[in-house]
């Protein structure tokens, strides 16, 4: 056995091969639903093949694909970061496409190199190249992978020389300036998870201080009503918007508060957690006949100023999950699904008052199938693997081309847009095929995904 087969093998109790998936069913009675289950996973292996199939003849050493135009797409003019290859590493090894898996390393080791004079988003570049590069080295102990990741954190640390340590939004990977001082609670908070396993890791600590100090720095920030808003200016500390609600541009740094708490076992974290799910479930959450819903108000008055709701909110119910809330988990999923059914697909953002579309793509998303698996995972209950099947059908249905999985411009007429995102194969098939695949295939109570779905080894603090 190769090191890298045996980190893999170390990696979880990992049955994660699509084979492992038909044997299972083979040898023992099927359980309700097992064998549907047994085929659930291999069909959404076998579109996690399909997808990467195009990628690799379409856009090969390029971040991502364009299926319509069957073309490469890079984030950054034309310098690629390899985003689809490091982003999809960890769905190929935990889909048991060992050669696939090789190959993509091999390009990643070979080609990616981060010594380039373009400024990047931190939280992009952090979420899905550090957390894929170092989920990649924990599953197969590749060192080189580790070298990447700990270059890629040397460069991207001076983003958060701020006066108040909180990150700026852009950091140069050559030259380490810095721009994009009005910044958001997503791209601020949701850093620690990545620069936590980076620190211990590399055994440099000040990854993780970095982060966290900017985490604290947020959260201390928070309103007398324990909210924070929309848009913060990391140099004077000072909101620029007061919008509160848990979507686009905030959602993730609830997430990272619970999953630091969860990673580390970080007490400040855990606290920090607990206050800020209080406000939200005082102050957004929305029960007034129409099912359970997390609106918007001022952070400051707790005044509602919307009642929308959409594709990003839907990552909610697997932090409440987490945080072992499991009634409102169950009730928002609920609210969820309908608004995944509502136009056969979700929206971006719906008016959950009056349940029409606000903002009518979909990108794609994942977070209302990652929210499936968490309650598919604690509660056994196969309404879970229902909504999960309706979801994956859809998606074959109406986002499947002749060359990968397209983005829709608008669910009410079906009209595709030209991009598969790396959080597709990252995120949305590997969550598919994990609330499919046999018990067993991850243990949840040893990792913790980052919010790109990129799984972290649980360590004693
Ligand atoms: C992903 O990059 C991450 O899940 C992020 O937290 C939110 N946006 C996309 C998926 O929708």
């Amino acid at each position: 056995m190769t090191a890298s087969k045996r980190a893999l093998a170390g990696f979880l109790s990992l049955v994660a091969a699509g084979l492992a998936v038909s044997c299972s069913v083979s040898k023992r009675p099927a359980p309700p639903g097992a064998r549907d289950r047994a085929s659930l996973a291999a069909r959404v292996r076998e579109e996690l093949v399909f997808s990467w199939r195009a990628y690799e003849r379409y856009a090969w050493g390029h971040d991502e694909l364009k299926p319509l135009t069957r073309a490469p797409r890079d984030w950054y003019g034309s310098e690629s970061l390899l985003l689809t290859p490091v982003d999809s590493l960890d769905t190929l090894l935990l889909m048991g496409l060992a050669e696939d898996a090789d190959k993509a390393r091999t390009l990643i080791v070979d080609q990616l190199s981060f010594d380039k004079d373009v400024s990047v988003k931190n939280f992009e570049i952090t979420i899905r190249l550090l957390g894929g590069l170092l989920s990649g080295y924990e599953m197969t102990g590749d060192p080189r992978l580790l070298r990447l990741a700990d270059d890629l954190g040397t460069r991207l640390l001076p983003a958060f020389e701020s006066p108040t340590g909180m990150p700026y939004m852009f950091v140069n990977l050559k030259t380490g300036r810095t721009s994009g001082a009005r910044s958001n609670p997503a791209e601020i908070g949701t850093l620690v998870l990545e620069f936590g396993t980076l620190a211990r890791l590399a055994n440099k600590p000040v990854y993780f201080q970095k982060a966290k100090k900017a985490l604290v720095a947020l959260f201390e920030r928070r309103s007398k009503i324990g909210l924070v808003g929309e848009e913060i200016d990391v140099e004077t500390g000072e909101w620029t918007s007061r919008a509160s609600h848990v979507g686009g541009g905030i959602d993730s740094y609830y997430e990272y508060l619970v999953k630091c708490a969860a990673l580390f076992g970080d007490l400040d974290c855990g606290r920090m957690a607990r206050e800020s799910l209080r406000a939200l479930n005082d102050r957004l959450a929305d029960d007034s006949g129409n099912g359970l819903w997390y609106g918007q108000v001022d952070m400051t008055t707790g005044e509602r100023t919307a009642t929308e709701f959409g594709a990003l909110h839907a990552f909610l119910p697997a932090v409440l999950v987490l945080a072992g809330d499991l009634g409102r988990a169950r009730h928002l999923q609920e609210s969820c699904f309908r608004m995944w059914t509502l136009r056969g697909i979700e929206p971006e953002v719906l008016d959950y008052r009056t349940m029409q579309v606000t903002s009518p793509g979909y990108p794609l998303r994942p977070e209302i199938v990652e929210s499936a698996y968490y309650l598919y995972s604690s509660t056994k209950d196969p309404k879970y693997l229902d909504m999960g099947r309706a979801i994956f059908e859809a998606l074959v249905a109406r986002c499947r081309t002749d060359s990968g999985y397209t983005v829709l411009k608008n669910v009410v007429t079906g009209e595709k847009g030209d991009l598969m995102p790396s959080y597709f194969l990252a995120e949305t098939l590997k969550y598919l095929y994990l609330l499919f695949a046999p018990e067993g295939t991850l243990d949840l109570e040893k990792v913790v995904f980052n919010t790109e779905a990129h799984p972290f080894r649980r360590r004693a603090p």
